[in-house]
């Protein structure tokens, strides 16, 4: 089955499911093999594994090419956080056309201004995007996309930037009447209320994508109960690894030596099975002189 088929087929699903950050080729990877369904392309993560800030200081291309790693080391379907669209509907419909060339099932896109900060920082000072303006950019991405199941997902970061539940579900209304596959609704309370309230007007009119970072006590159980959709869980591979590598870098760089690392880290053996080393083994066995 197509990518791009499976992400719908996701979203739409009666289950409430779950896409897992990755960051890159190796982070999607992992995921994968855990048994997650599909992959989280983030922002914030692409941006911080490549030591730059979640401002759209990565170029959209330099971004593409990220994508283009993790879709081939990957199976499972990507969303990627297309932030803003990378400028006006002109540039959003020609970021959906790479993304269909490199088979990333879906974009999500959110109604700030570019370059755009994450919700996280500065919130309530972020300008949201002109609904109307917003609404031809989802109408443009979606006339554009040649595959008739790739997802675009908009986001509205009302809430997040201090306006409140009427303006969050007009413009979740609105985008949704524009052609979006789903609605992200993105809160940074440290609890569900938002959320909730926010679900209980909405009355299951439209799949909903949620991102629990801040309310991230709330049981999935809750989640479900409200008639959420999809949870994406947004940044945590790149949390960890940063952790990891923060203690095996200071660990070495105090003892001078590896004795006291070696026996928490993946083996050599694991990083070659991460990168499908014995696929190579049998093509040279097939593919390369005898002797
Ligand atoms: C991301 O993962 O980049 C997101 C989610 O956009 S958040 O950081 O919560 O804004
Ligand atoms: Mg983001």
């Amino acid at each position: 089955m197509k990518k791009t088929t499976r992400l719908k087929q996701l979203i739409r699903s009666e289950e409430i499911e779950f896409l897992m950050e990755a960051h890159n080729g190796l982070s999607g990877k992992i995921a994968e093999n855990c048994g997650f369904k599909g992959i989280w392309a983030s922002g914030l993560t692409i941006s911080a594994s490549l030591g730059v800030r979640d401002n759209n200081e990565a170029s959209w291309t330099q971004v593409l090419d990220v994508l283009e790693f993790m879709s081939d080391a990957t199976s499972v379907p990507i969303l990627l956080d297309g932030d803003t669209g990378y400028g006006n509907f002109n540039n959003a419909r020609r970021l959906v056309k790479k993304l269909e060339q490199r088979s990333i099932a879906g974009v999500c896109i959110e109604d700030k201004l570019f370059p755009k900060t994450n919700s996280f920082i500065k919130s309530e000072m972020q300008p949201l995007a002109n609904i109307d303006e917003f609404c031809g950019k989802i109408k443009a991405m979606k006339d554009s996309q040649t595959d008739e199941d790739f997802v675009v997902v908009a986001r509205v970061e009302a809430f997040i930037a201090g306006w409140g539940l009427e303006e969050s579900l007009q413009r979740a209304e609105a985008y949704r009447q524009a052609g979006a596959d789903a609605i992200l609704i993105h809160s940074k309370r440290s609890d569900v209320t938002e959320i909730d309230a926010f679900m209980k007007e909405w009355a299951f009119r439209h799949p909903i994508v949620i991102v629990p970072t801040k309310y991230y006590k709330t049981p999935v159980d809750k989640f479900e109960e409200l008639g959420v959709s999809m949870v994406i869980w947004a940044n945590h591979n790149l949390r960890s690894s940063i952790v990891a590598m923060q203690q095996t870098s200071k660990q070495i760089f105090e003892q001078k030596s590896l004795i006291q690392v070696e026996e928490n880290l993946a083996t050599l053996d694991d990083v070659f099975h991460l990168q499908n080393a014995d696929e190579l083994k049998e093509a040279e066995k097939k593919y390369l002189p005898a002797n």
